[in-house]
């Protein structure tokens, strides 16, 4: 249902299935049929990058007219545009980068194309810009000056961030990291680096993170560590969901269709952590399907959500999960270690014998096992 905030991306459902050994496997989907789509099946958003929507090197008329009836299926569906991005990685202009090219003409046009697209996605509603760097890396060390790099990275989000206080929009940032591929190593590769180039920037408040599932788990990270530090430091702005199963190329799988026990404690941090932004998925149809195969998985997508949202409930609200929660002391861990007015002196005297608190059972296990149970709903 709308009110389950799901959004997809052009992109995802609209992906004809070329990769690197195959041809396309679909024919391409119009962006309007994509809106209807996802409404009929409850979705309430669509993003897209500028390029999703109006093919690279389009002119005036074209770009009008795609808009045009794009705003259309919007009106006619009650779709709403959450987030936008830019296509810096498909022409071959971008192939050593966009905002850390080396080539610095090719930098000056990245910049340009963003700017456009950012008039577009404010006039469409978006609140949330993603920055996905696909092609900022490197696969020789001495191709790419990494200092220098990172230079002009935050150079650019400086000059967006300028862009978008200068237009007066209510437009904020969300870096998205990801280890390789298309690169043999991006920069920004994970959500921790991530957010301390972010603490780097001219305009901080206005940049946080887009952390995408398969993305975290190709780099062997826990995903939910990494949303959870977001969280923690205020810059969960936006999340791709989809599934990825351990450290290989990014398999963009349905979500819950790779690290399913993840997946779990990811919708728990979601639904009792704080977050209220869009539940957005960034995923891509297998390259067996057709047609039937891709409106399958994109409902797939929101009825795995909804399916966890309902487990970890019920995890949530078992009586036997709750004292076994206490058994492992899991709401200690929210008690300060030092108590209101205690002094450091206080401390220094406390009386404690490590041996007791050594030997002492942690209750784990058996939490573990209600917690999977839950998952597998024989509970
Ligand atoms: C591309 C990438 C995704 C990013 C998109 C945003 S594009 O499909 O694989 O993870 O979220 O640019
Ligand atoms: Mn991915
Ligand atoms: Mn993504």
């Amino acid at each position: 249902m709308p009110e389950d905030r799901f959004s997809f991306g052009l992109w995802t459902v609209g992906w004809p299935a070329r990769d690197a050994f195959g041809d396309a496997t679909r024919p391409p989907l119009d962006p309007v049929e994509t809106v209807h789509r996802l409404a009929e099946l409850g979705a309430y958003g669509v993003t897209f990058h500028d390029d999703d929507l109006i093919p690279f090197g389009a002119d005036e008329a074209t770009r009008e007219k795609l808009v045009g009836r794009f705003r259309t299926a919007l009106d006619e569906t009650g779709l709403v545009v959450p987030m936008a991005t830019t296509n810096l990685f498909t022409h071959p202009v971008f192939k050593d980068g966009a905002f850390t090219s080396n080539d610095r003409t090719v930098r000056r046009f990245a910049l340009r194309k963003v700017m456009r697209n950012i008039d577009l996605a404010a006039e469409l509603g978006a609140r949330t810009y993603v920055m996905w760097g696909g092609r900022e890396g490197s696969e020789s060390g001495a191709a790419k000056d990494i200092v220098a790099a990172l230079d002009r990275f935050r150079e650019a989000i400086d000059l967006m961030c300028e862009y978008v206080v200068d237009r007066g929009y209510d437009l904020r940032f969300a870096l998205e990291p990801k280890p390789n591929e298309p690169r043999g190593d991006i920069l920004l590769p994970t959500v921790g680096h991530a957010l301390a180039f972010i603490a780097e920037l001219a305009r901080p408040d206005m940049v946080g993170v887009n952390p995408e599932v398969g993305h975290e788990e190709m780099a062997g990270l826990n995903i939910v560590h990494g949303v959870g530090q977001a969280l923690w430091a205020g810059k969960l702005f936006h999340i791709d969901l989809n599934g990825q199963n351990g450290a290989r190329f990014d398999q963009d799988l349905v979500f819950g269709h790779g690290n399913t026990r993840g997946a779990f404690f990811l919708v728990d941090l979601l639904e009792h952590g704080g977050y209220d932004g869009p539940r957005h998925f960034d995923f891509k149809p297998l390259r067996t399907e057709g047609p039937r195969g891709v409106w399958d998985s994109a409902a797939a997508n929101m009825r795995t959500y909804l399916i966890l949202r309902e487990r970890v409930r019920a995890f949530r609200a078992d009586p036997e999960v709750q004292a076994a929660l206490a058994a492992a002391q899991v709401p200690e861990l929210s008690v300060p270690t030092l108590a209101a007015g205690e002094t450091l002196a206080d401390l220094a005297a406390d009386e404690f014998d490590p041996e007791v608190a050594g030997a002492r059972e942690c209750n784990v296990e058996r939490l573990d096992q209600l917690a999977l149970e839950h998952l597998l709903g024989t509970r």
